[in-house]
């Protein structure tokens, strides 16, 4: 997994830890919607109260052009604080974090691999990017990347001067990046907009592990997600299950639909960051509908 700390970053590690039919190679932070230091941290955190204690968490330091907004990098600060991730102090585990930056390590990952293995990307692309550019035999060791970004026939989620709002975030931050990877031929299964934006943070979801209360896990998926609340006011787009929505495609594929589409990434310009649907583009499958109601409940079957 490579992810960047978000709240809904966050959940999705605490899903995807949960699924026992995955075998977590490691996890890969992006400073990209965080702070590194509390997003490292409260990975470390979650990896250990999942029983994943042997999972290597490794620090991102490769950045992009366009960085995110600090009201938003600062949610793993608070993430990191909740007390259901500071029971126990220090850690009653030894902590394996990677000496190595992030994309140092996820090459030594694909490197070492014994068999082919799936990257699930629920932030920017640069870390992908910068191990297909100097290590390219590296391309062969990878079945699927299952990325959260862009957006086709939606708005996108970008409100920068000088951006013209089409493009989303997680390609925006570094469209370079991205659109090396789409270059490659790596198979891409893509959750745009126009999918997550069908699975907003309900008030009802978020109550449901009010239910649970006094498990640890889904105490923490209810703190994660409470923490989100507010952001339709502040900003005017809702806060998406964006990334959890993406990573229950790894344990349940059936709740979504795909088309195959060609794409190409804008680059420069207000445009950046875009993913446009052109003759000429590379192949993607593109997830296009979902089953959100089956989303929640998968959620919370998977984490009380
Ligand atoms: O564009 C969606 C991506 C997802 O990977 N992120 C959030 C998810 O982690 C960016 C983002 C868009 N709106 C946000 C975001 C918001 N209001 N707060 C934090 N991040
Ligand atoms: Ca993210």
């Amino acid at each position: 997994m490579d992810h960047d700390g978000s709240l809904d970053d966050l959940l999705s590690l605490l899903l995807l830890s949960r699924y026992r039919s995955v075998d977590l190679l490691g996890v890969a932070i992006t400073p990209a919607d965080c702070l590194i230091a509390p997003a490292v941290a409260t990975t470390r955190r979650i990896l250990d109260l999942t029983g994943r204690e042997h999972v290597v968490a490794a620090a991102g330091t490769l950045t992009g052009p366009n960085p995110f907004p600090m009201a938003w990098r600062t949610d793993a600060l608070r993430v990191a604080a909740l007390p259901v991730l500071n029971r126990h102090t220090p850690l009653t585990t030894p902590t394996p974090d990677s000496s190595l930056p992030a994309h140092q390590q996820l090459a030594d990952w694909l490197r070492a691999a014994d068999r082919p293995v799936t990257i699930l990307a629920t932030g920017p692309l640069t870390n992908l990017a910068w191990c297909l550019e100097h290590h390219t035999t590296l391309i062969d060791a990878i079945e699927e990347l299952v990325f959260m970004g862009g957006a086709f026939d939606v708005p996108g989620n970008v409100d920068e001067p000088g951006h013209d709002g089409s493009a989303e975030w997680n390609v925006y931050w570094d469209p370079a990046g991205a659109a090396k990877v789409f270059d490659s031929p790596i198979p891409i299964t893509v959750f745009p907009l126009d999918v997550t934006n069908t699975a907003p943070v309900t008030d009802a979801f978020v109550r449901s592990f009010g239910t649970h209360y006094g498990n640890p896990v889904s105490d923490l998926a209810g703190s994660l997600l409470a923490l989100s609340f507010g952001t339709l006011e502040s900003t005017g787009i809702e806060y998406c299950c964006w990334d959890s929505l993406t990573t229950s495609y790894l344990a349940q594929p059936d709740l979504f639909s795909f088309d195959e589409v060609r794409c190409d990434i804008v680059t420069t310009g207000p445009s950046q960051g875009r993913t446009v649907a052109c003759a000429a583009g590379r192949p993607v499958r593109r997830a296009v509908s979902a089953d959100p109601a089956g989303f929640y409940q998968h959620c919370v079957q998977t984490l009380t």
